[in-house]
């Protein structure tokens, strides 16, 4: 198989639900609708680090590197719905139990199918398995309409590459997690902004802003 695409068992190999991308192709703004999702974001010193990673990549990769406000890793993509259904993404949020864990990036790797270049985990650790596959279930349980989709755990570091990067591991980076936050994407013409709607803490470990 083409090391370039994305594998039919990712890293969290049980099935999961992820919405479709309803919408998505369309510019036009619906001051009554909102894209959100789910996701890991990380804490500054990790962005920059992250960051650098991408400009590195994109310097043999070509393409499009994230900014560095945007860096993030997605749990649930919920897509476009209603702004109205918002309070319920934020209850299924806060009814997450999870204690904080911490997992390596040690990977970095392209799709072909969409020209990213990402960064991930060779041995994604199970709590960040089990805290997208619940969030998933939880989201369906509520009512929000999923498609199946392998669950590949990473951050999308360059958009629209043209090559793969030159190397695949990486000095390993460590993110600690001690809560997640619900996003909403704001489309503009120079891309998306990313806006943090609430953040959810593990059980046991405050979160700073
Ligand atoms: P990507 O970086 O691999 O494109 C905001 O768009 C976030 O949601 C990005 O992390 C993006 O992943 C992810 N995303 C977009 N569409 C998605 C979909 N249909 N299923 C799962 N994740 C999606």
């Amino acid at each position: 198989m083409d090391q370039a695409e994305q594998p039919d068992d990712g890293p969290c190999a049980n099935k999961r639900p992820s919405a479709p991308e309803s919408g998505a192709g369309s510019p036009r703004r619906r001051p009554d609708r909102a894209r959100l999702f789910f996701a890991l974001w990380p804490r500054p010193a990790l962005a920059r680090r992250l960051h650098e990673l991408a400009r590195a990549a994109q310097a043999v990769s070509g393409g499009r590197v994230m900014r560095r406000d945007t860096l993030h890793q997605t749990l649930a993509f919920i897509g476009d719905i209603p702004r109205e259904r918002i309070s319920q993404l934020i209850a299924v949020g806060r009814t997450q139990r999870f204690t904080t864990f911490g997992f390596e990036l040690d990977l970095l790797r392209r799709w072909g199918r969409n020209r990213i270049v990402w960064a991930g985990s060779s041995t994604p650790p199970p709590a960040l398995c089990a805290l997208a596959l619940t969030l998933v279930r939880q989201l369906s349980d509520a009512g929000f309409v999923l498609e199946e989709r392998d669950f590949v755990p990473h951050v999308t570091l360059v958009r629209n590459s043209e090559r793969e990067p030159a190397f695949d591991t990486i000095e390993p980076l460590v993110w600690m997690v001690e809560d997640f936050v619900l996003v909403e994407s704001i489309r503009t013409g120079k891309g998306a902004n990313y806006r943090i709607v609430e953040r959810f803490a593990a059980v046991n470990g405050p979160a700073g802003p």
